[in-house]
């Protein structure tokens, strides 16, 4: 029989469990950009509270399979985080960002009790169903008492019986990539096999399609050996297992792989290092040659970022902007190839306002493209309304979607000659080797690898498809971050009044000039963006502006950073 009601024993239970996981006083937590993210030692309430919001979704949505990732992603080591996948594999719903919020602000267990019966009520949830949840975490050494807390808020989910599975340590791509295998497998939609061994083999598979064996010469642009910064954590054991599936075709060398050492996560490597510092990881800089390239992933494995040393043996980035031009354009190339036309299947790119201008540019000549708020859920949705969308932030989270439509033509589509037949085919295989679930830096980093191949390109080549313009990020830490309103994906602040206009008359002065202000959604802080032709200026634009922000907010002119002139 449905229900909509907890009974006396589901609130004993939970006010019982809850007792154990009292959130401190003075402490509010937000389900922000990438669920809930803090220091570690402040998360055991929000892991209860989180286990109860993955059963209440999955009885929701008629008991499929919940995910729940515990990462704190390119954090430092003494952070964590958690967030929940949804069963196609992708974010949680983001009116559903509000009830994890409430429950975890709850101040007693009865709050809770009160805050669950309202949720269920308001969503009309029917408790007898039954809850299947799975969960994963990276390797930080805050995870496993994390998990135990979340386990008891999976015990303490009321109504029907709640069934949940630990699988272990895992990239967060892994996980949703599971957590939609689970929920398709035996259906028309199957994903593939629901298994960490299954994702490999179904990469590894798709790359041998496209990339033959090294020898021959259709591999003779794939590089010999491809070393990949592993940040240290979760993304050094995908790395090796995935590099045994592809003996012969690839040799991937994982650097910076202490997962046992204490401190090291993240630091001075990894795809953030790379991004934010533009420089080599020092672990590789005796590593790498020049003009041989390699990548970093991010704590969890989401994030990618490419590098190579030119023949002078100088630093180049390529990152989230150029693997998008990268592979838009690819798309367009094999279609064309295969025969088929824009008209079938139309292809898109979706980026961030923190897209370099000149790759903005650069893609807006060949394809349409849209920009849409920071975080990937923004960015995944909007591609979904294109056949073949793709999506990158400037910082490496990104993927391609193929819709439902792209794949029915992909499989109907009648090759007129052997060459439009095996570019159909690549284009399939394709469709396998990206993960559609969420952005997926191993996966993305052999797709780099099979359009590199295939164009016989390596990095330089890559790199000149545009020249980025220079620009310059900076944070201002504010009292209110909250006081920050934008509109048009970002790009322009409403809030606090005023304030645009002054900083519209301030970018006209600047020759190529561009710059935004937006709270961040991670951290107490507001960010400042801003490009110019010429480097000097760019940085003496972003600086300006961050002393407008500063003196907005009402900072102590004593302490005004003094770069802010
Ligand atoms: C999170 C987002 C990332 C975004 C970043 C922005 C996900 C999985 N991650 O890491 O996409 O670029 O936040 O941070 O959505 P900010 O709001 O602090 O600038
Ligand atoms: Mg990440």
């Amino acid at each position: 029989m449905s229900s909509n009601v907890l009974s006396e024993s589901d609130k004993s239970k939970v006010v019982d469990l809850a007792n154990r996981h009292t959130k401190p006083s003075g402490t509010t937590y937000q389900y922000g950009t990438a669920g809930f993210r803090m220091k570690a030692d402040q998360l055991d309430p929000v892991m209860f509270t989180v286990g109860i919001v993955a059963a209440l979704r999955s009885k929701k949505l008629d008991s499929k399979i919940i995910g729940v990732m515990v990462t704190a992603s390119h954090n430092p080591e003494e952070d964590n985080g958690v967030k929940l996948v949804d069963p196609r594999g992708d974010m949680l719903e983001q009116a559903w960002e509000g009830y994890a919020t409430a429950l975890a602000n709850s101040s007693s267990p009865e709050e809770l009790v009160h805050q669950i019966h309202q949720m269920v009520t308001a969503l009309q949830i029917d408790l007898s169903k039954p809850a299947n949840v799975i969960y994963a975490r990276d390797t930080r050494p805050s995870g496993p008492a994390l998990v135990s807390a979340l386990v008891d808020g999976l015990k303490a989910a009321p109504g029907g019986t709640t069934t949940y599975t630990d699988e272990g340590v895992l990239t967060t791509p892994i996980l949703h990539y599971l957590v939609r295998c689970k929920n398709t497998l035996g259906t028309e939609e199957e994903y593939g096999v629901p298994t960490e061994e299954g994702y490999y083999e179904k990469l590894a598979t798709a790359f041998k399609k496209l990339l033959k064996p090294r020898g021959s010469i259709d591999s003779q642009n794939a590089p010999e050996e491809l070393l990949v910064d592993c940040a240290n954590g979760v993304g050094t054991t995908a790395t090796e297992k995935l590099a045994k599936h592809l003996e012969g075709y690839i040799k991937l060398i994982p650097v910076n792989t202490s997962i046992d050492k204490l401190g090291v996560l993240n630091k001075g490597c990894g795809a953030d290092y790379v991004k934010t510092q533009q420089k080599l990881p020092p672990s590789m800089v005796p590593l790498l040659q020049p003009n041989q390239r390699a990548c970093s992933l991010d704590g969890d494995a989401d994030r990618l970022m490419y590098y190579y040393l030119d023949r002078n043996g100088k630093f180049k980035m390529l990152d989230g902007d150029k693997i998008a031009a990268l592979v838009a354009g690819f798309f367009g190339e094999l279609m064309e190839h295969a025969g088929i036309s824009k008209e079938e299947l139309d292809v898109g790119v979706v980026q961030t306002a923190y897209a370099n201008g000149a790759s903005t540019h650069y893609l807006s000549q060949r394809v349409p493209v849209q920009c849409v708020p920071t975080g990937v859920k923004h960015l995944h949705h909007a591609a979904e309304h294109y056949s073949i969308g793709v999506y990158f932030e400037a910082n490496g989270h990104g993927t391609v979607l193929f819709s439902a439509n792209a794949l029915n033509v992909l499989r109907r589509h009648q090759a007129t000659s052997p060459a439009q037949q095996a570019s159909l085919e690549n284009l399939i295989a394709l469709t396998e080797l990206i993960n559609q679930t969420v952005g997926d830096a191993l996966s993305d980093m052999l797709l780099v690898e099979v359009v590199l191949a295939y164009r016989g390109h390596g990095g330089a080549e890559w790199d000149s498809l545009y020249t980025d313009l220079p620009n310059r990020l900076v944070k201002v830490s504010v009292k209110d971050r909250g006081a920050f309103k934008t509109e048009d994906a970002e790009r322009r602040l409403t809030a606090p009044q005023g304030l645009q206009d002054k900083l519209d008359a301030l970018i006209k002065k600047y020759e190529g000039g561009r710059a935004f202000v937006r709270p961040s959604g991670t951290e107490d802080v507001v960010r400042v963006y801003a490009e110019a032709t010429h480097k000097v200026e760019a940085d003496e634009l972003a600086f300006k502006v961050a002393g407008m922000v500063y003196d907005e907010v009402g900072g102590d002119p004593a302490s005004r950073p003094k770069e802010f002139m």
